[in-house]
């Protein structure tokens, strides 16, 4: 039967995460509200505006909508600035490997990426003609963890969620992976990632460890 894998992208194909970072960070600084790594990790894989909600809660600020939407605005022109200079030596290692695979065993490819900038960052990266099906973040309306953006690309290829398998760095990622009943392979620690079927520390290993015994 066809295959698929539908990829995240932060944190599995490329390190957006930093970046990401230090847009929250600038943002959070000029509301002279704290904000650290820790809460950087924490916001992975969720959106932006739930992102924007947990920092002004952190500072137990609340705002009107239109200053709301212009705080999401600012931090998504900084984090703009900063990814202009994506290149594939962004890759992260093993990621051009498990593309090779996935094409020359005839498997489908799609990406679910919470980020409304994936198609900047895929072709910045030079490999948007990998994909099969990109998902649009701006049209799934319930985010990780909810299922629906895995769903997305699923129904997209036409196939049943046991046909295809998730690759997420993310604890929301791999909770929206199983909720959609995929097969889930989680990118960093197995102490964190509990709820993935199988975890390798990188992208690395993808196909002889997950790929091959789907
Ligand atoms: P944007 P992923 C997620 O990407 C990031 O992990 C998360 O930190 C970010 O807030 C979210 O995309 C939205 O990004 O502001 O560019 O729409 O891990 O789902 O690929
Ligand atoms: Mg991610």
């Amino acid at each position: 039967a066809q295959k698929a894998c539908i990829f995240d992208l932060d944190g599995v194909i490329t390190d957006t995460a930093h970046y990401h970072f230090l847009a929250w960070r600038r943002l959070a600084q000029s509301l002279n509200i704290p904000f650290d790594e820790e809460d950087n990790h924490r916001l992975k894989g969720v959106g932006r505006m739930e992102s924007l909600a947990y920092i002004l809660d952190k500072g137990a600020r609340t705002v009107s909508d239109d200053e709301l939407a212009s705080l999401a605005h600012q931090k998504n022109k900084d984090y703009q600035d900063l990814i202009t200079g994506i290149s594939p030596t962004d890759l992260l290692p093993g990621i051009l490997d498990a593309f090779a695979w996935l094409k020359s065993h005839g498997w489908l490819v799609g990406l679910a990426s919470a980020s409304r900038n994936a198609p900047q960052v895929l072709a910045g990266l030079k490999i948007t003609e990998q994909f099969d099906y990109v998902a649009d973040a701006g049209a799934i309306p319930n985010g990780k963890p909810a299922p629906d953006i895995f769903l997305d690309v699923a129904k997209a290829f036409g196939l049943s969620a046991s046909q295809c398998v998730g690759v997420e760095d993310a604890v929301a990622g791999i909770t929206a992976i199983k909720s959609a009943g995929m097969y889930a392979a989680g990118i960093g620690d197995a102490a964190v990632l509990t709820e993935a079927d199988i975890v390798l520390p990188t992208p690395e290993g993808l196909p002889e460890q997950v790929f091959s015994i789907f």
